[in-house]
């Protein structure tokens, strides 16, 4: 009986420890799938980049032969421009991993003469507003009892909210263990 509530408890807190490490992991995008970053084949890395959901922590990968292209993280106006004199950063080993730690958007263009012309940039947006995954908490959020959150405001309890569904959770555990035991 002992053995079965502890295999409980293991399994309970396996599927705990899990979903805690995917949310503070977040995903691998490769930037233009299978193409990669290229000029070749007209990727569209709009139509690319609009498909993806990006998330906080998620690693953008550009693959791509570095005798060929580059990676320069730029500003709007120079991603609009298509111009790489000033780049925020530079990257050129062909296998680039950038991990995203802000909302907003994040430019990127190859710096290779006409490639950014020719479409070789890519706008990675992590939207200021995430649809958040419903949770067993969600009902307990402080959103619900603040009357008309201007966007700001929401934007920075979606912000606060990761660390208290963590809270939300360890608080689980600790309520499971009490019934149990
Ligand atoms: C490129 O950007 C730099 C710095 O932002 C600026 O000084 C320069 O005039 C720009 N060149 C063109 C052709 O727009
Ligand atoms: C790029 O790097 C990742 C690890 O960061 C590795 O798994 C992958 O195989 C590499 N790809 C190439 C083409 O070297
Ligand atoms: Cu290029």
């Amino acid at each position: 009986m002992a053995f079965v509530l502890e295999n409980t408890v293991l399994a309970v807190l396996f599927f705990i420890l899990t979903s805690l490490v995917q949310v503070s992991i977040g995903e691998v995008h490769k930037v233009g799938d299978s193409a990669g970053w290229t000029t070749i084949g007209n990727v569209d890395y709009k139509q690319w980049s609009a498909k993806i959901n990006f998330q906080i922590g998620d690693v953008i990968v550009f693959e791509y032969n570095p005798q060929f292209h580059n990676v320069m993280q730029v500003t709007h106006a120079e991603y609009r421009s298509c111009n790489a004199s000033s780049p925020i950063s530079t990257h050129t080993t062909g296998n680039d991993s950038i991990t995203i730690n802000t909302r907003g958007h994040h430019y990127f263009i190859c710096a290779v003469p006409g490639h950014c012309q020719s479409g070789q940039k890519v706008d990675i947006n992590v939207l200021r507003t995430p649809s958040v995954a419903p949770s067993p908490f969600a009902s307990s959020s402080p959103v619900d009892t603040v009357p008309t959150p201007s966007p700001r405001d929401v934007a920075s309890f979606s912000a606060l909210n990761k660390p208290f569904e963590k809270l939300g959770w360890l608080w689980l555990v600790l309520q499971i263990l009490l019934v149990i035991f």
